[in-house]
C-alpha cells in the first residue's frame, strides 16, 4: 500500500493514539496498543522516552507486527534510528529535533513524517517545508500533565492552523471525552489523545465512545 496516498483515509479514522506506559495504570505498551487497535484506532505513535534502546527496539518489533496485521500505521516519536531499525511507517519529530529536511533524507521518501507545531510561526515554517512533511501536530490545546512544561496554545492557534495549514493536522494536548467537542467544532478532524485513553479502565469502550463523538459531531 502507498502510505502517503492512504494517509487521508487513516486520518479520517479520527483518533491518533499515543503510548504512555508510565501513566497506563500498570499496563504495558503491548496491552495498550492491542486495546487501541481493538477500539478502532489506526494511527498509533510509540512515545517512550524512559526505556533503553534495546528495550524500545524489542517492543517496537512486536508493536509493528501487531499494527501491520490490524492494517494500521505505526509512527515512532523522536527516534529516527528506531523507526528505520523496525521499519516503522513513519517518524514524529518536535521543533528541537533534527530539521525535517534532514529527517526526510534519513528516512527516505516512503515513510511518513509528522512535525509538532505550537504557534503561527512554526506553522508557516511547516508550510514552507511541506515537501518534507506529511502532517503537523497542533498543541497543546489545553494544559496537560502528559507534557508538563508545554504552554497551552488554546483555540486561537488551532483556528489559525485549521485555516492556514497546507498539511493535514492533528490537534493534541489535554483533549478528553468531555471536551473533545470543542476541538471538533474548531475544525480539527484528527485528534491525538494520550491520558484519557491510556488511563481509562476500559480502553476499547473509551476509544469507541471517542470515535462516536468524532463521527457524529
Ligand atoms: N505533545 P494528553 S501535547 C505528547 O503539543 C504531546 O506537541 C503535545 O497528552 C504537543 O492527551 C502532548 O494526555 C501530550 O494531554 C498530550
Amino acid at each position: 500500500m502507498n502510505l502517503r496516498a492512504g494517509m487521508e483515509s487513516f486520518f479520517n479514522t479520527g483518533i491518533y493514539g499515543i503510548t504512555a506506559e508510565n501513566i497506563s495504570n500498570g499496563r504495558d505498551n503491548i496491552e495498550i496498543v492491542r486495546d487501541m487497535l481493538e477500539g478502532g484506532i489506526k494511527f498509533i505513535q510509540y512515545r517512550e522516552k524512559e526505556k533503553d534502546a534495546l528495550s524500545r527496539y524489542e517492543e517496537c518489533l512486536i508493536l509493528r507486527d501487531m499494527i501491520k496485521q490490524a492494517g494500521g500505521v505505526f509512527i515512532i516519536d523522536d527516534f529516527v534510528d528506531l523507526a528505520l531499525a523496525v521499519d516503522a511507517d513513519g517518524v514524529h519529530i518536535g521543533q528541537s529535533d533534527l530539521p525535517p529536511r534532514v529527517v526526510r533524507k534519513l528516512i527516505g521518501r516512503e515513510k511518513l513524517l509528522g512535525l509538532s507545531t505550537h504557534n503561527t510561526e512554526e506553522l508557516e515554517q511547516a508550510n514552507e517545508l511541506k515537501k518534507y512533511i506529511d502532517y503537523i501536530g497542533v498543541g497543546p490545546i489545553h494544559a496537560t500533565a502528559t507534557k508538563i512544561n508545554a504552554e497551552p496554545v488554546g483555540f486561537e492557534y488551532l483556528d489559525y492552523a485549521v485555516k492556514n495549514a497546507q498539511l493535514p493536522l492533528v490537534a493534541i494536548g489535554g483533549i478528553k471525552e468531555q471536551n473533545i467537542d470543542d476541538v471538533l467544532h474548531a475544525g480539527a478532524k484528527t485528534v491525538a489523545i494520550v491520558s484519557d485513553i491510556v488511563q481509562s479502565e476500559n480502553i476499547v469502550s473509551k476509544v469507541e465512545r471517542l470515535r462516536d463523538k468524532i463521527f457524529n459531531k
